[in-house]
Parts: structure tokens; C-alpha cells; sequence
């Protein structure tokens, strides 16, 4: 898969430079390109944001320097073009494996306190939150999204790894223990030691309705 980043802070992405998807990128897996978009503007001071018609705070991005970046960098279209912003769909489990089929990304990471609306119109396919909450702009959103996504892409992650765990089947997954059998005077549960394969696997799905269900009541106790 090729993801193209747009983003006026192409700095922030050493975030993605570390562990599976450093990997997936040595490997040839998932190709990042980080794109300025600066660079597109016609404005000798490289400005690319003014103040917002019918007044507000903050500025706008101006559809310019993103209208040319783009044209220049995927002219017929190839990427399936995604804004990141708090003003969309929440992005899911579901669409994250969705997305993991396509060929190209591009993604834009919006700043300040938007973008011309006409910039999104002319060239997006779809608008993405990452959840209900605001951030500064949309690097950390295009980082949750890549390395989601990267996850789902082929030979990536062993397969059986992206089977069982959360999200996937509706359920969360159960809790996990690992050497030493006791720890701070805490025991791994008896019925993982056993070896016997029926129990652990009734035990594994009582946990995981256990987790999911606690969510699922603080989640509506918030609503
Ligand atoms: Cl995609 N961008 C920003 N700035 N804030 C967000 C977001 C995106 N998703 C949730 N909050």
C-alpha cells in the first residue's frame, strides 16, 4: 500500500518510524510519503492560511496550495483521498479493514480552525474523525489512522494475531498473564495452567463478555 501525508508538520511523523510499521516500510509493505503542502502555494511568503469569511477564530486554510498539491501529486485521481477532521465519521474497526484494501491513500491533516470548504469538495472521497474529542491538528489522527490501517495490510502482522483480539467480532478481548506464575503475591488465574484446551477457551470467551459488557455499561452510562 502507498499512503501519501499531507501535512504542514511532517516533522511530527517520527511517530511511525518505530517498531511494526518501521517494519512494513523496510519490508515494502507500506510505502509513507510525507508531503509539504507549503510548497504548493503561490504566495512568495508561502502563506496558505487567511482569515475566515463571516469572522470566527482562528484561520483558514485556503484551498489553493491544497488543490495544487494534489493535482500535482495524484493528477488522475489513483488515491482514495481522505480529510481528517473532529467535523466527520468516527472511524471504526470495520472501515480501518476497508481501508486496508485500497492501493493509495492520501490522507490531509487539517490545522488551525479548518479548511476551505471548496478545497474538501473538489477533492476528497471521504471526511474521518478519530473519535469525539478535538485535537490541535491532524497529525496524531493521521498516525492512529496509518497504523491502524497498516496492520491489515498483507504480511504486515501474522494472521492469527488480527483474528481474536478487540474489535473484531463485536467483542474485547480477555485479559492476558505471562511468567512469573506469581507476582507481587497475585496469581496467574489456575485454569490457564492446566492445559486443558476446553476450559482455557471457556474461559478466554467468559472473560471477553466479561471486559465487553463492562464497557459497553460505562459507555452508556456516559450517554
Ligand atoms: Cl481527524 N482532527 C482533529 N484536529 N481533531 C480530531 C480528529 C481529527 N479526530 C478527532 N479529533
Amino acid at each position: 500500500m502507498k499512503i501519501t501525508i499531507l501535512t504542514l508538520f511532517p516533522q511530527m511523523f517520527s511517530g511511525i518510524e518505530h517498531s511494526i510499521i518501521k517494519r512494513a516500510r523496510e519490508n515494502g509493505k507500506v510505502e509513507i510519503s510525507l508531503v509539504d503542502f507549503r510548497e504548493y502555494t503561490k504566495d512568495k511568503h508561502k502563506k496558505v492560511d487567511d482569515i475566515p469569511y463571516g469572522g470566527g477564530n482562528g484561520m483558514v486554510i485556503m484551498a489553493e496550495p491544497i488543490v495544487e498539491c494534489i493535482e500535482a501529486i495524484d493528477p488522475k485521481h489513483q488515491a482514495h483521498r481522505i480529510f481528517l477532521t473532529p467535523a466527520a465519521p468516527t472511524l471504526t474497526q470495520k472501515r480501518v479493514t476497508q481501508l486496508s484494501q485500497k492501493k493509495n491513500l492520501l490522507i490531509l491533516c487539517g490545522h488551525y480552525e479548518g479548511v476551505d470548504q471548496r478545497a474538501i469538495d473538489l477533492c476528497f472521497d471521504e471526511t474521518i474523525s478519530i473519535g469525539e474529542y478535538v485535537l490541535t491538528g491532524g497529525e496524531i489522527a493521521a498516525m492512529v489512522l496509518v497504523d491502524a490501517v497498516a496492520r491489515y495490510v498483507d504480511g504486515v502482522i501474522t494472521k492469527g494475531s488480527l483474528d481474536n483480539e478487540s474489535h473484531t467480532n463485536g467483542m474485547l478481548e480477555h485479559p492476558q498473564y505471562t511468567r512469573p506464575r506469581e507476582y507481587r503475591g497475585m496469581q496467574v488465574p489456575e485454569v490457564l495452567l492446566n492445559g486443558n484446551h476446553k476450559e482455557i477457551e471457556k474461559w478466554k470467551t467468559e472473560q471477553s463478555e466479561k471486559i465487553t459488557n463492562f464497557v459497553k455499561l460505562i459507555e452508556k452510562e456516559k450517554s
